[in-house]
């Protein structure tokens, strides 16, 4: 088989310690190309991708926002450009080095039997390092919460390390998306299951960041909380495209 050409799309804020590491972990793969989808860092981040994609010319993009920042609407703005390139596959990746760029390989051969691959943390053989207990609990009682809530059959609801194959992505009615933070992934997730696409996890080992902050705030977390339920909610909008 040969490697299908892949996009990554990662979405930054304030990841400039971590953008570069990235950035040479994935451009040694000759498939890969990567488009960066910057809010607006104010570390300079989005001035670093533009010095990195010049080096690289050809293989990376980057996206300057000036709308309402998230991660939502950056991924949606993201998808919609990348949708322009003649790709096979679009790849969604953290900036902060937890999503190792070594399990990319594994997870682009598995969309040649799925529309969506997620790389799980919690299938055998997925782990996840350096995190306290209690962000370990959250993580497990996110997901069942969520699988109990919406019957989502996959085991890492929330992680947002997954490759789709194009068609699958295509197929999404983006516009009718509403989620804004990290409830986007499990929105994505939710429309791909209703819309009939397949889907498989393959494990990786998630690593905590080591650099820059975290998003996480309490905000986000009350959005989690309700988004299982909106999602069920309003399950016809994600039927036909
Ligand atoms: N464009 C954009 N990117 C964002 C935004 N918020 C977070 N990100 C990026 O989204 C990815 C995931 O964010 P993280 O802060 O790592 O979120 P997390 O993985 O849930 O939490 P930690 O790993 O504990 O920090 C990273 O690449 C961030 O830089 C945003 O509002 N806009
Ligand atoms: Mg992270």
């Amino acid at each position: 088989m040969t490697a299908p050409r892949a996009l990554v799309i990662v979405p930054t804020f304030n990841e400039r310690d971590n953008l570069p590491i990235l950035v040479s972990a994935l451009m040694a793969y000759p498939n890969v190309e990567l488009m960066v989808v910057d809010d607006k860092s104010p570390d300079g981040t989005g001035q670093l991708a533009d010095d990195l994609a010049q080096k690289h010319a050809g293989r990376i993009e980057v996206l300057h926002r000036t709308e309402r920042p998230g991660l939502g609407r950056s991924y949606i703005d993201g998808i919609r450009r990348a949708l322009e390139r003649p790709v096979d596959v679009m790849c969604q990746m953290d900036c902060d080095l937890s999503h190792d760029p070594k399990h990319l390989p594994a997870l682009l051969a598995a969309t040649e039997r799925a529309d969506l691959v997620i790389g799980s943390r919690y299938v055998p053989g997925g782990a996840v390092v350096n995190w306290p207990m209690q962000r370990r609990l959250l993580s497990r009682f996110a997901n069942a919460y969520i699988r109990g809530v919406t019957r989502l059959a996959a085991h890492d609801c929330t992680g947002g390390y997954r490759c789709w194959r194009r068609e699958a992505i295509a197929a999404l009615p983006l516009d009718r998306f509403t989620s804004d933070g990290y409830s986007f992934l499990v929105e994505m997730l939710y429309a791909a299951a209703a819309h009939g696409l397949r889907i498989t996890e393959v494990p990786i080992t998630f690593v905590e960041r080591r650099q820059g902050e975290s998003k996480l705030t309490s905000s986000v977390l009350f959005e989690s909380a309700s988004t299982p339920w909106r999602l069920v909610a309003t399950r016809s909008r994600f039927r036909s495209p």
